[in-house]
């Protein structure tokens, strides 16, 4: 197996044997299959809806920690190689053979299109298409078969971040459309005495559904990882037995799961690899699968694991947990609708320098040891600049209290890893509040990659023109050294150092 699309590949270089993420080489090889037939349907199949949303599926299955499910994946195979003819087939392997850059560039538009696929079905369950969408997915997997030049190559790697910020506001408007614009929100890490499911990953239609079905059950939900930002849409607030939030990000989640009374359902990514301490209580459904743990169908029918949670009956009391430093409130919901509403008071405390910098300190959470560098950034901030956070990375600072600058919070969490959507928004107002462009605004990107939708995002802000991107807590291993160069040249990304030496140098300007 080859395999080097998330952060923790073997060595920052490739998983082969077996994935880091647990990922086996038959696994490895069924998605590559996967890969490669879309290819061949984006070749030699009409462009229609039915070809679209299996190439939306198919890209999805194959992003990191969402199907490790062999039948499962070769289930959606059969489907698509069913779905066209060609006597010349794609082999997705021959992309690892090409030349560096061309390679590089075709995998970041891989991996990029991938991230997009997950926006793209989110708002598809949600009744939202797009065209502009839809039909890059046909240009993209048409370009990783072609012969093009890497001046053409890297204007579809643009391309693929300016589809993908169209993705990013087609979701963002299917869930506000849905579910009401977020609003500011307290929510408990405490877990209360009786039987609960706790529900992780993206998918805002499954949690709606599960609500549903449970609001007479006396079972209680409370969310995980991803699923946390729900707490703060009006629809949802509407459920008294939305509890609060259970643990923290993906990355603790075989231990955060062990030894607890209730059945875990798992919508999206990201699934680490089931133990069997809990696999009898597991639950996925969508895209998520696998083997041996129990699915739950397009039916939505949710009694199995609200049975399973009543059959285990939760905690006899109330338990008292905690964040990762401590706090037991995390505050969620500065969505666009309400940040833009401070946008004035914002700009007007810049003018006066009583908020000296904005910080966007997102993205994705990992087991990586260096990722302690954004705890330790974000504590080192100074008090007088502000912090916006989204995506899964912010377990690691969301408990700590800070004090508000004149009414405006001190960091705000904007939501999941599609709501990077609001803070475009929030920081192309305040540009047009003080009569400037994003590049001379206070405000800087300290951003944590691990999947692919952090990639497709990290793309849409290098298409916005932002510069001086500080990524971490390493660089992309498919990003060869000539690329890696044209990146520094044109956008300044820069590879996070040490927190002291970055905040020295941002606000040093
Ligand atoms: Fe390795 Fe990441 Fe691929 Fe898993 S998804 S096999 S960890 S590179
Ligand atoms: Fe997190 Fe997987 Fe990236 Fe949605 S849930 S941001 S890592």
């Amino acid at each position: 197996m080859f395999c080097y699309q998330c952060e923790q590949t073997k060595c920052n270089k490739y998983c082969q044997d077996t994935g880091v993420c647990g990922k086996t080489e038959t696994t490895a090889e069924i998605q590559d299959k996967i890969i490669s037939s879309l290819v061949d349907l984006a070749n030699c199949a009409e462009r229609d809806e039915k070809n679209t949303l299996l190439i939306i599926n198919g890209l999805f299955v194959t992003l990191t920690n969402v199907n490790f499910d062999d039948l499962s994946l070769l289930r959606y195979l059969d489907i698509i190689k069913n779905s066209y003819y060609t006597d010349n087939p794609f082999d997705i392997k021959s992309l690892w053979n090409e030349n560096d850059d061309i390679r590089s560039l075709k995998s970041i538009i891989l991996f990029g299109i991938k991230g997009l696929s997950a926006f793209a079905y989110h708002a598809g369950k949600l009744n939202h298409k797009s065209e502009v969408v839809d039909s890059f997915f046909y240009e993209a997997l048409q370009a990783i078969s072609k012969k093009m030049s890497l001046n053409e190559l890297s204007a579809l790697v643009l391309k693929t971040g300016e589809v993908n910020l169209k993705a990013l506001e087609l979701l963002d408007r299917a869930n506000t459309a849905t579910y009401g614009h977020p609003i500011p929100t307290f929510v408990s890490t405490d877990i209360e005495a009786g039987p609960f499911i706790i529900i992780s990953g993206h998918d805002l239609r499954d949690m709606a559904l599960l609500l549903e079905q449970t609001k007479d059950k006396g079972v209680n939900i409370y969310t995980h990882g991803e699923m946390f930002p729900c707490h703060a849409y009006p629809e949802f607030k509407k459920y008294k037995h939305l509890k609060g939030n259970f643990g923290t990000s993906w990355r603790n989640q075989q231990k955060e799961f062990e030894n607890i009374p209730a059945p875990v359902l798992f919508t999206s990514n990201c699934m680490m690899p089931v133990l069997e301490s809990y696999a009898d209580r597991t639950f996925t459904t969508s895209l998520v699968s696998f083997p041996n743990v129990r699915y739950i169908d397009n039916k939505k029918d949710f009694s199995p694991i609200i049975d399973k949670a009543i059959e285990l009956g939760g905690y006899s009391t109330s338990q008292h947990r905690t964040g990762l430093n401590g706090g037991s409130t995390f505050a969620v919901g500065y969505g666009h609708n309400t940040v833009i509403l401070m946008a004035d008071k914002i700009a007007g405390l810049l003018k006066k320098s009583k908020i000296k910098h904005i910080f966007i300190v997102g993205g994705c959470d990992g087991a990586n040891v260096g990722r302690n560098y954004y705890t330790e950034f974000v504590k080192k901030i100074p008090d007088n600049s502000l912090i916006l956070t989204y995506a899964c990375g912010k377990y690691r600072f969301n408990d700590i209290f800070t004090e508000k600058i004149e009414d405006i919070p001190h960091i705000m969490d904007m939501g999941q890893c599609n709501d990077i959507f609001s803070v475009i928004k929030i920081v192309r107002e305040l540009a047009k509040k003080l009569d400037c462009s994003i590049a001379n605004l206070p405000v800087s990107f300290v951003i944590s990659w691990y999947e692919q939708k952090s990639i497709s995002i990290l793309l849409t802000l290098l298409y916005l023109g932002i510069q001086n991107i500080r990524l971490g807590p390493g660089m992309p291993a498919f990003v060869s050294p000539n690329i890696m160069r044209m990146l520094i040249n044109k956008f300044k990304i820069k590879p996070i150092s040490t927190p002291d030496e970055d905040l020295n140098s941002i606000l040093k300007g």
